[in-house]
């Protein structure tokens, strides 16, 4: 089987509205790293992680040390990522350094084989993946520049304005707010708008843990009926415990649950309906499938969590997705609002109903293209940007801006 021959580790940065989140708002430019590995015979794959500098760093480190690695054998991995990182590494640390190795690998040794990622994870319980639209109150802007296509989310009107657009663009059958921004009253009054208007919408609303055990009590009673999944409301598993055994509502998370030692202690607690698995923080492709059959086992639900992405990760994801009747809900994604820039072909995702075909592959089943690889690493360079900072960008606003969980 071919062996790894050479390694290139790129990051990139492409444009963001100004999403807000309960630390602040998304720069004008979100950083990602894009892995590209080759093989003897001139196979390629792919992967993608966050772009933060310690994380590069680590990744830069990581590459040279997988030189030689056959890629049916991405177990490899992970001995090579725990000497490079060493000791005082975390383990989430180093899962999140060993995912796009793992990804890449994956997609090469499937691209041999002439076979899709998901054929080799196991097979495809299903051919279309569910994505969920996710909605963010916004400013109509950057400071400074014009507004961007998706205009002003601030009010509860436009937040229902957004999710309509979401749904008529790409059919989405789930709709997720981002919250933690706003008094939660405010937000409260936007999922009861929501579910008006939009009564045959499974809705989630996610606040990053920005709530007290008390808010959360009273917003779990208000949101009874109109949500699908309450997420990450609080952030201890004894809190979340203590609101889920006040309510109906499933709670959920992609917070509280990092490591399996973390899983075993929430069902212990019986704290959580559904875990957000998300394969850049468990080790790649297997790891997120280990998880959510380790969750199903324990009679948990599971869906996919995102954070501001490309398509290389939409695609692993789509074929993590396909791999595991475990995962019962619809993925997040951050894809309508990073799409311009994207790095693969423009026509390799296309939402039907809010659901995303397994590509055909061979591998991933996706194709770079470079002068927009190209682009986007000379805007990493000429940025100057080195690590995703959503509070500093809000404090260049509001100097007094406060971002502690919990604080409403
Ligand atoms: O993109 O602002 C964002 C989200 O808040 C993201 O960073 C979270 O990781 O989407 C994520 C979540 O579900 O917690
Ligand atoms: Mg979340």
């Amino acid at each position: 089987m071919s062996r790894i021959t050479h390694i290139e580790v790129i990051p990139l940065a492409f444009s963001d509205p100004p999403l807000l989140n309960t630390w602040g708002v998304h720069e004008p430019l979100a950083l990602r790293t894009l892995v590209v590995i080759r093989t003897e015979d001139g196979t390629t794959g792919l992967g993608e992680a966050g772009g933060d500098i310690t994380l590069l760093r680590r990744l830069e480190a990581i590459a040279p040390r997988l030189i030689g690695t056959r890629v049916d054998a991405p177990s490899a991995i992970s001995d090579v990522v725990r000497s490079v990182l060493g000791p005082d590494c975390s383990l989430v640390e180093r899962n999140v350094a060993q995912s796009p190795f793992e990804v890449a690998v994956t997609d090469a040794w499937a691209r041999l084989e002439g076979i899709r990622v998901v054929d080799l994870l196991g097979g495809a319980v299903r051919q279309r993946v569910d994505y969920a639209g996710y909605l963010f109150y916004k400013w109509p802007g950057h400071p400074g520049a014009a507004d961007d296509e998706w205009g002003r989310v601030l009010t509860a009107d436009e937040v229902v304005r957004l999710a309509r657009t979401m749904v008529e663009s790409y059919g989405f059958g789930s709709l997720k707010l981002k919250a933690g921004v706003f008094p939660p009253d405010q937000e409260i009054d936007a999922i009861q708008a929501l579910h008006a208007a939009l009564p045959n919408v499974p809705l989630r609303i996610d606040p990053n843990g920005a709530w007290t055990e008390g808010t959360a009590l009273r917003a779990a009673q208000a949101l009874e009926g109109s949500l699908d999944y309450l997420e990450d409301p609080v952030l201890s598993i004894p809190a979340m415990a203590r609101v889920r055994a006040s309510t109906t509502l499933p709670l959920a998370s992609n917070m509280i649950v990092n490591t399996l030692e973390d899983l075993d202690a929430v069902v212990a607690a019986s704290a959580l309906d559904i875990v957000l698995a998300d394969h850049h923080y468990w080790g790649g492709l297997r790891s997120a499938l280990d998880l959510a059959r380790e969750c199903a086992a324990a009679g948990l639900g599971v869906s996919m969590h995102s954070n501001s992405h490309l398509g290389v990760s939409l695609a692993a994801m789509t074929h993590v997705a396909a791999a595991s009747d475990a995962i019962s809900y619809a993925s997040d994604t951050h894809f309508p609002w990073n799409r311009d820039d994207d790095i693969v072909a423009d026509d390799t995702f296309t939402f039907d109903r809010g659901a995303l075909s397994v590509p055909d592959g061979p591998g991933l089943g996706v194709e770079l293209r470079p002068d927009v690889v190209e682009r986007l690493h000379r805007a990493y360079l000429e940025s100057g940007r080195t690590i995703r900072d959503d509070t500093g960008y809000m404090r260049s606003v509001d100097p007094d801006y406060d971002a502690r969980l919990p604080r409403f």
